[in-house]
């Protein structure tokens, strides 16, 4: 019998081992063998398992409760999905996703490509690095996954099976919660609110009943339009940069849902990218970030028709005005989520480094608020921010706004 044959939660010797097992085409130098666990993700363990002559893999292990609290025990075939989406999102935009040497739904962990030749996007967003390849080969990838796996394109009953392979209850139920829900009542007390803007999160975001008639639209919308094959989870630190290239892995959250879900998750980390270069006064890398903003939105948009005129198969969307209903609605879809991802990254229980670094305690509040102003509008006048020039717009009015306050 296997060592591996009964799941348990592996440590880095045993990283080792498995790694010898499962991706033996690496040719193992045995001896100078040694692993790293590199996982700064809320749920998941990461090893980088690598020997003295340059030999390397990830093994990405599942585990029975989430890293960020225990209280949250999980299932730990999203291992298996995850693999899964990968090797689909490989074929629909090569060269975009890590490759898949295995998977394993005993250990519940997969093997992948090393990518240390790249970094994670939202270490690089800190350290003020710019990437001027980044808004075309993300709004590629996102063009080529998203409208790939919609009705307007695909045979309907591959699609359903599709559907029905990357059902996803329990990571949708996280986000149900953590994105559409407690930003707006902190229901669990597991909010983090920083106390310098406890009273404006109040009054924006707890207190405003329209406001949460519109979230309850949105939330609805997200649990039941089955639009497209989505990441579920497409942050800055679900992206692998260098100067050439862009990989987006950790798909995890991934199921059938509003494709504006994750063009809008984008959007709003590269904001959070903008506030944290804000607030140090480094002006090339906001202006850096401001044209990857527009170019994101206005390039994923046009490769988004491009890709349906060029591949729509079904006959009643082969409709001019009917196309341009639905691409209007994958923007409103993204202004909006551009908003939701702004606050649940705020006063949530997940937050970014992007703005929990920023020091100076003013200046983060600031930015705070700045991030709220910001995503009320997204939220609320989603159906008028038609190109890129109009999401920089309802930042710089939120700068505006919280600075004459
Ligand atoms: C309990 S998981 C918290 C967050 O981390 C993941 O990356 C998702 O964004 C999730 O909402
Ligand atoms: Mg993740």
């Amino acid at each position: 019998m296997s060592q591996f044959d009964t799941y348990f939660l592996m440590k880095p010797e045993d990283a080792i081992e498995y790694a010898k097992v499962k991706v033996p085409q690496k040719e193992w130098d045995t001896d100078s063998m040694s692993c790293k666990e590199i996982g700064d993700g809320n749920l998941n363990y990461v090893f980088k398992v690598m020997d003295g002559k340059g030999h390397s893999v990830i093994i990405k292990q599942a585990g029975c409760v989430a890293r960020i609290s225990e209280d949250m025990k999980l299932d730990t075939d999203r291992n298996r999905i995850e693999s899964e989406i990968l090797e689909l999102q490989g074929r629909l935009a090569p060269g975009y996703v890590p490759e898949i040497y295995f998977y394993d739904t005993v250990m519940s962990a997969c093997g992948m490509q090393d990518l240390s030749d790249h970094m994670i996007m939202r270490t690089a967003m800190l350290e003020h690095k710019t990437y001027p390849k980044f808004a075309d080969q993300i709004s590629t990838f996102m063009a080529q996954v998203l409208m790939g796996t919609t009705d307007v394109v695909m045979d309907h009953q591959e699609k359903k099976t599709l559907q029905r392979k990357f059902i996803n209850p329990e990571l949708c139920d996280i986000t149900e919660a953590l994105v559409y829900t407690e930003p707006y009542n902190d229901e669990r007390n597991r909010n983090n609110v920083f106390p310098p803007i406890v009273d404006f999160v109040k009054e924006k975001l707890y207190d405003d009943e329209e406001l949460h008639c519109e979230i309850a639209k949105l939330k609805m919308d997200f649990m039941t339009r089955a639009q497209s094959l989505i990441h579920g989870d497409l942050h800055t630190g679900s992206i692998f940069i260098n100067e050439e290239s862009t990989m987006v892995f950790d798909p995890e959250f991934c199921f059938y849902g509003p494709m504006g879900y994750d063009i809008g998750n984008v959007i709003a980390n590269l904001f959070f990218a903008w506030l944290n270069g804000d607030a140090s006064g480094d002006k090339e890398f906001c202006a850096w970030v401001e044209s990857a903003v527009s170019d994101v939105v206005n390039m994923t948009m046009d490769k988004l028709k491009a890709y349906y005129e060029e591949h729509v198969t079904d006959t009643m969307c082969k409709n001019k005005a009917y196309e341009e209903y639905y691409l209007g609605t994958i923007l409103s879809d993204t202004s909006a989520v551009t908003g939701l991802e702004m606050i649940r990254r705020t006063v949530g229980m997940a937050n970014v480094k992007d703005i929990t670094t920023i020091a100076d305690e003013k200046k983060r509040a600031r930015a705070e608020k700045i991030c709220i102003t910001a995503a009320i509008d997204f939220i609320r006048n989603r159906d008028d921010k038609k190109c890129g020039k109009c999401f920089l717009s309802t930042l710089k009015n939120a700068v505006e706004s919280v600075d004459t306050e």
